[in-house]
């Protein structure tokens, strides 16, 4: 199977293209080859998106939310195999490839239901017989560049708001995970969007991000993936006066007070930092622990560790996947020779996981370490791998400390029965999502997604938030006195 570029509206023919393999994370095996595109397949999806955004925009936005009514029911008609599909090429389990297809679905319907709000103000003017108000007015051509670890949610959070708000875009998924982007121009093609209102590139960051983002008609350029290339994307979107929305990095921690209930913390744990085998950037990687508890907690943790089997993520009774390629195995292991070097005690797991089947693929052990000092590089760099490190603190204060001593600022979560404490913890804690009593995965769509310092530039995707990104505001003015008015001057 090949994959090529949809560009307005059509399948582009091989040309004589680069393709390169499409490798399932479980076995090693290929599953498609993806087509390396160059500079000027962007410069043509460029032209489509643009040839077709005026005529877009002008489509009545409740019309244009039909479009997204249709996507979303074509998604939910296509679940299971979207998930196959997700499961074989990005490696999460099954049951959470069906959530994050849920995920796309939730967004679909919610943004369709924007067509009908878009909500901007009408306010009074300071002058007589003049009336006031602001639109959301769509902004152009947009470039979404979207990750591997959620290659059809995140890139729902992107598109969907920027099709409803009149905006086409051109959109290049990750290298790893391009049948799911594959998929939905499937879905695109079949709710019959019109041609160039949705295109896709496939390719390198270096080559096709960078003509993306140095494309003089691409205005807005929204990016999920790592901080160092979410610098470089700020960078030259700066350079080129665009309008850049970061989402990146995290070192995202669960505090557990000593009145914590310790069970439903453990399970808390276990799922924000064991599921998706690590890989989210919600993932819990830090779990600083009240000293009174914090044994008990080490001893519950350890417990419930054994019952998390490693495997093929198509297998129903599977709780942690492979990891998404070689590197990633490499890159993890690498963090916990460095963990063990800086003198945390590994209590479980640190091993590449090779048992029978296991040699085919790239599986990492669960991982937990204890006494991890709170600066050290195991406790302050991402290492996006199913590794925890338990850090003890004396009181609230210090864990709020150490939450927020890390340089992102995406999620954190606190076990806790006490009002005052969880309170005091949500307010003082420096990420763009907190959870009381839950881990620090599973942010929902209706509400902003995204964080401080590293890990964002002040956008945020999902939510009405995400509409911010992808409009302009523009201030209407209606003098209907028939004479000249001057603001600030003549208010008598
Ligand atoms: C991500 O990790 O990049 O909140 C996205 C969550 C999911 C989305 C995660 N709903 O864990």
């Amino acid at each position: 199977m090949k994959l090529n570029n949809f560009i307005n509206g059509a399948w582009q023919e091989d040309n004589g293209a680069d393709f390169a393999p499409v490798l399932n994370p479980a076995n090693g095996q290929e599953l498609a080859k993806v087509r390396l595109s160059t500079k000027e397949d962007v410069d043509g999806a460029v032209a489509a998106a643009k040839s077709a955004q005026r005529q877009w925009a002008l489509v009545p936005a409740p019309k244009r939310a039909d479009y997204l009514y249709e996507i979303g029911r074509l998604m939910k008609e296509k679940k299971e195999h979207l998930s196959r599909v997700l499961t074989k090429e990005m490696g999460k389990v099954i049951e959470e490839a069906r959530g994050e297809v849920q995920e796309g679905i939730d967004m679909a319907y919610y943004m369709a239901g924007e067509g009908r709000r878009l909500v901007g103000e009408t306010v009074p003017s300071e002058l007589q017989n003049k009336f006031a108000m602001s639109v959301r007015a769509p902004i152009g051509v947009v470039g979404l560049i979207t990750p591997w670890n959620f290659p059809v949610a995140i890139a729902t959070w992107k598109s969907f708001p920027a099709l409803v708000a009149g905006n086409t875009f051109v959109w290049k998924p990750a290298s790893e995970t391009p049948m799911m982007a594959y998929e939905m121009a499937l879905i695109f093609e079949e709710a019959g969007l019109p041609a160039g209102v949705a295109n896709i590139v496939f390719g390198t960051g270096a080559e096709v991000g960078t003509a993306l983002i140095e494309h003089p008609d691409v205005r807005v350029i929204s990016f999920t993936g790592s901080t160092e290339t979410g610098r470089r994307v700020a960078e030259l979107g700066g350079r080129h006066l665009k309008k850049v929305s970061l989402e990146m990095g995290g070192k995202n921690a669960v505090i557990v007070m000593d009145d914590a209930d310790l069970e439903l913390a453990v399970e808390g744990i276990l799922w924000s930092a064991f599921g998706t085998a690590g890989q989210r950037c919600t993932a819990c990687s830090r779990v600083i622990v009240h000293k009174d508890v914090k044994e008990e907690l080490e001893q519950k943790l350890l417990a419930s560790m054994e019952g998390l089997t490693i495997g093929d993520g198509l297998d129903e009774t599977v709780k942690i996947g492979p990891v998404i390629n070689r590197q990633a195995l490499e890159k993890i292991t690498r963090y916990i020779a460095i963990g063990q070097e800086e003198g945390a005690k590994l209590l479980a797991g640190g091993k590449v996981a090779v048992e029978g089947d296991l040699s085919e693929g790239h599986y990492m052990e669960p991982t937990l370490f204890t006494d991890v000092k709170w600066d050290s590089r195991l406790a302050q760099e991402e290492i996006f791998g199913p590794v925890v490190s338990l850090i003890t603190v004396a009181d609230l204060d210090e864990a709020i400390e150490v939450n927020n001593s890390v340089k992102y600022g995406l999620s954190s979560s606190i076990f806790s029965q006490d009002v005052n404490k969880i309170f005091r913890a949500q307010r003082d804690l420096d990420t763009g999502i907190v959870y009381v009593n839950a881990g620090t995965t599973g942010a929902e769509i209706h509400l902003p997604f995204g964080g401080t310092k590293g890990t964002g530039n002040g956008h945020r995707d999902s939510g009405v938030a995400a509409l911010d990104v992808f409009t302009e505001w523009k201030s209407v003015y209606v003098d209907f006195s028939g004479k000249l008015q001057r603001a600030q001057i003549d208010t008598e």
